[in-house]
């Protein structure tokens, strides 16, 4: 029997054909040779139609096909890249799609057999190709109507099926989707796709290639690569790859990215190089044999092949490469799938331990908020998008969109609303949260996002069954779920009926629907407490150890709730609302809840709750006796009798901190995230500090690292850290004119490219750094955050500049750097490289950096030291000693590092403290 693609691909790098186009472009076919005898009478000009050729000169494709064949190819598509009935409709052919698809496969079928029987150790396969169409589901074709689609998920899927059933029963090896550049097109062939198998009880091979539509790595549809493999890693996919845009070279650090993520084998098939200003491609099979060869030795692939400008020429120097002294070179190795959630919209978002907690905007919700019902109401969209952006710059890291209202098309409005949504890339970066209790806007939804989204929610209410169904569409759309704890008996209220539920629920899931436990989303009810009933006085406590539960016993699951329920007995009383909020957050997130529907725009510190306040509350949320709930409702009402309003800041606690030391109002007024009384606060500093710039590295860095500390324990949230940045940016600003002020004169000292690396948003201490550094004479070139490595090197070429300084303030970013200094090495750069950030170290730069670079790598706590460091690296008298003791410190410290000794304790000590089980 022979080996299945799958089984191949274990063993060795496939081979793919090349170009269709560029071969029939090579026949020089006329008008009427398109046609043939057949179609001489078809509507409109067909020259161009290649399809068509599979009917009309069927010789010619099945030449093409040999001429791969014989080049070494493997795997064959067949001519059907534009058989959907909504690319046909371009040449009036909508009628033919069946018979094309039929008649392509047959030929390439023919001809693959006939290979496969002449060498039978090297099987041939069959793909079929399907293109995007020439229609985008996520993007408007009007500027004016930005909700406008020129055709729907429902009517790209139709197309698509009619084309894949004909394809698998008529017997493809794999269904090739490709040239992806939309990834809701994408997400219409995987779902025409499982119905074509379903219909057909047969299923084949999913291949998957995206192109990319500038150096920027993003799709035309405006997703990052990685947010691409968020949305498409549920389906069962066989490879994913990059195809068309660039050339090889060019396409080389989106496949190493590719190749590092995306959990499945890899596939490569790159333009023939860039085209000349005539369109032509110049490059040469041996260039680019050269450049797939620097693939293949790197490990990052498993299927080559070449598109636009490739022919058999390009194809037969592929055979060789994948050969060494008489065995297969090793094929990539995939990247096992990721142990935890990942959710995408334009940006990807992982949910892990290093978030510590991820907050959903609740704004956008009918039901919720009684200006967006109204702005829907009214149809101010803008308006109604205003508010999803605001939660965002908020620091929303998911939006909650629901539109349950009964008065509403909640469906149509659903559509509408995440059209406009995906069309404001500031709104769109984020995942969104389809929020309905009722099914089909929950299905209109998931056909508008191209993103991988979630569902919220599905329950056992209506019994295994239809909560099955609901969970296999929500597979079927590649999306995560919450999960409510409810089921044919009510919602869960107390511990044990949450986690029986809970468990019940995750076991239908993984069990028979093999769901990725990751994307399961529990919502185990926060429930309102202080009702008065005493049976609720314990919902809160119960949510709280559910959490626990879950999160030990039901593995990879993910605990979610919306928090305002919790404190619903307290309307109109805002600040004791939140204050219980920022009290249940603490410790349910201290107990695993990883996810919460909460205000963005919530400004209550646990820090900052009276203690006799806090005390109420945590005695009410832990049920710690009967009388809790009564103290928290008289604390409240007490309160509102002695006219004493509980609001955010009484002026009784403004003045406690206004009457500290300069140093401590500062580090307040970040906390609080309050810029009010910056410009006095930081005059006084001034006075008292030497330079500006002390300020910054003194009280301003001691607010930041406070707030770090204080977000780290899940006392302070996203939203309010943003807050906290946003006020130090106003600090910075106001002390940058006193930091320019004591700029030395004279000439350019030198020139710097300044980035915050890929994947890390945190740009305040390297805009200090920049403002440190034009003062003393330095040219900054800033290339922002997020920033590639290839576009650090590039840059640095570029500009001939004589240092890259590099930030980074997550653990992520520790290994981006070593990414940047080996990308530094690889283009023989030998410039200093400097490096700074919380989370850098001296030690990771001289263990981890330094190591892959031959230039010298230093460290610097922060931007006072950078000064200094460049000046000695960049003065040719100091700079051979400052490297050499740099080299003797790192060196040192690798010895001292290698050589730490971890304490072993002596045999009887080991004995003497064995585990007693019994
Ligand atoms: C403000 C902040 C944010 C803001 C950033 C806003 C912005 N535009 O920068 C927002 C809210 C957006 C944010 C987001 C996140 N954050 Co944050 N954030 C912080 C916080 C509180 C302060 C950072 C800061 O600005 N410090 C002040 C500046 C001046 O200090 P600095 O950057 O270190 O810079 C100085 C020196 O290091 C040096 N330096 C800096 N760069 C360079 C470069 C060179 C070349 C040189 C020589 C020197 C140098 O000079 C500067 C001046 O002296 C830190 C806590 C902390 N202690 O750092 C957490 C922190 C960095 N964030 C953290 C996390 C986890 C996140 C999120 C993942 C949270 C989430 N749930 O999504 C996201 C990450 C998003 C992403 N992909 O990057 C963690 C990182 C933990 C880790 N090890 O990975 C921290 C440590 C908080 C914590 N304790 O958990 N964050």
């Amino acid at each position: 029997m022979k080996d299945s693609l799958k089984d191949l691909l274990q063993k060795r790098i496939l081979i793919l054909d090349g170009a269709m186009g560029t071969m029939i472009q090579k026949y020089k076919l006329s008008e009427a040779d398109y046609r043939g005898e057949r179609f001489v009478n078809l509507r409109g000009i067909q020259k161009g139609n290649n399809d068509l050729l599979t009917l009309s000169q069927p010789e010619i494709i099945s030449e093409i096909h040999r001429k791969y064949l014989e080049a070494g190819a493997d795997i064959i598509e067949t001519n059907t890249f534009s058989s959907q009935r909504v690319s046909l409709a371009d040449y009036h052919c909508e009628s033919l799609c069946r018979e094309l698809n039929a008649a392509a496969v047959k030929l390439a079928r023919s001809l693959a057999d006939e290979y496969t029987r002449k060498t039978p150790e090297k099987p041939r396969f069959v793909a079929a190709s399907v293109g995007p169409t020439n229609k985008t589901c996520s993007i408007s074709p009007d500027v004016n109507d930005p909700a406008l689609r020129a055709i729907t998920f429902d009517e790209l899927v139709d197309a698509y099926y009619e084309q894949m059933e004909v394809v698998v029963a008529n017997g493809v090896d794999a269904i090739l989707i490709e040239t992806i550049f939309d990834t809701l097109n994408a997400k219409a062939a995987l779902y025409a796709a499982q119905k074509a198998f379903d219909a057909c009880h047969r299923s084949v091979p999913l291949m998957l290639s995206v192109t990319i539509a500038d150096k920027s790595g993003r799709t035309l549809s405006g997703q990052t690569l990685s947010a691409f493999v968020a949305s498409i890693m549920n389906y069962p996919i066989l490879s994913v790859g990059l195809n068309c845009s660039f050339g090889a070279a060019e396409m080389k650090p989106f496949l190493k990215e590719l190749a590092r993520i995306a959990p499945f084998y890899i596939s490569v098939y790159p333009n023939a190089g860039l085209p000349n200003s005539m369109g032509e491609y110049e490059q040469t099979p041996d260039e680019m044999a050269c450049e797939i060869k620097d693939f293949i030795d790197e490990g990052l692939v498993n299927i080559i092949g070449g598109c636009c400008g490739t022919t058999d020429a390009f194809i037969s120097k592929f055979p060789p490469l994948v050969h060494e002294n008489g065995s297969y070179k090793k094929p990539h190795v995939p990247v096992s799938m990721p142990e935890e959630l990942w959710l995408s919209g334009l940006e990807r978002l992982e949910v892990n331990a290093e978030k510590n907690f991820i907050n959903i905007g609740e704004r956008c919700n009918v039901a919720g908020s009684r200006k967006f019902l109204r702005l829907i109401n009214e149809k101010k969209y803008d308006e109604a998008l205003s508010i999803a952006r605001q939660q965002v710059e908020n620091g929303a890291q998911i939006l909650d969109i629901n539109m349950d209202d009964g008065l509403l098309d909640s469906s149509s409005e659903m559509t509408h609303f995440l059209n406009l949504l995906s069309s404001d890339p500031d709104i769109a970066c984020v995942p969104v949260m389809i929020d309905s209790s009722k099914w089909s806007v929950v299905l209109a939804g998931l056909k508008t996002l191209q993103g991988k989204c979630i569902v919220n929610s599905i329950s056992l209410k209506e019994g295994e069954d239809v909560f099955l169904q609901h969970a296999r569409d929500v597979q079927r759309f590649g999306a995560a779920v919450v999960v409510m704890a409810f089921d044919e008996n009510g919602q869960a209220d107390t511990f044990a009926r949450k986690i029986e539920i809970c468990q019940r629920a995750y076991h239908l899931l993984t069990g028979k629907l093999n769901f990725n436990p990751c994307d399961i989303i529990f919502d185990p009810n926060v429930l309102a407490i202080c009702t008065g009933i005493e049976e609720h006085n314990n919902y809160a406590l119960d949510f709280i150890n559910a959490t626990k539960w879950i999160r030990q016993h039901l593995c990879g699951a993910h605990v979610s709730g919306g928090i305002s329920n919790l404190s619903f007995s307290f309307r109109g009383n805002n600040y004791i609302r939140e204050a219980m909020h920022s009290v249940f957050l603490y410790h349910a997130i201290r107990n695993g809840l990883d996810m919460g529907i909460v205000n963005p725009s919530t400004s209550v510190l646990y820090e900052d709750i009276p203690k006799d306040l806090l005390e109420v509350i945590e005695d009410v949320i832990f049920n710690k006796d009967k009388k809790s709930s009564e103290r928290l409702l008289d604390y409240a009402e007490s309160y509102a009798r002695e006219g004493k309003v509980l609001k955010k800041e009484s002026e009784n606690q403004v003045n406690q901190w206004r009457s500290k030391t300069v140093e401590d109002r500062l580090n307040v007024s970040l906390i609080k995230g309050c810029s009010d009384f910056l410009e006095e606060d930081l005059t006084e500093a001034l006075k008292k500090y030497a330079k500006a710039v002390d300020i910054i590295e003194g009280p301003l860095m001691d607010g930041m690292n406070k707030v770090g500390d204080l977000f780290g324990c899940g006392k302070m949230f996203l939203p309010q850290v943003v807050k906290t940045a946003r006020t130090m940016k106003k600090a910075v600003e106001i002390l940058q004119p006193f930091i320019e002020k004591e700029k030395i004169s004279g000439a350019v000292a030198g020139k710097i490219v300044l980035a915050t690396v890929k994947g890390d948003v945190h740009d305040i201490g390297k805009n200090i750094v920049s403002v440190v550094l034009s003062c003393n004479n330095y040219e900054v070139i800033d290339l922002g955050v997020m920033c590639p490595a290839e576009k650090i090197v590039e840059t640095a070429i570029l500009e001939n500049a004589d240092f890259v300084g590099l930030s980074g303030l997550i653990t992520p970013s520790l290994d981006e750097m070593v990414n940047v200094a080996r990308a530094m090495q690889e283009a023989a750069l030998h410039i200093p490289i400097l490096v700074g950030g919380a989370t850098t170290s001296k030690m990771h730069t001289a263990l981890k950096i330094a190591s892959k670079y031959d230039g010298p790598v230093v460290w610097t706590k922060d931007a006072s030291q950078i000064i200094p460091v460049m000046s000695q690296l960049k003065n040719p008298l100091t700079k051979e000693t400052f490297v050499k003791n740099l080299e003797d410190e790192y060196s040192r410290m690798r010895i001292a590092y290698e050589e730490r000794t971890i304490e072993i304790a002596g045999l009887s000590t080991a004995r003497k403290n064995k585990l007693n089980l019994f």
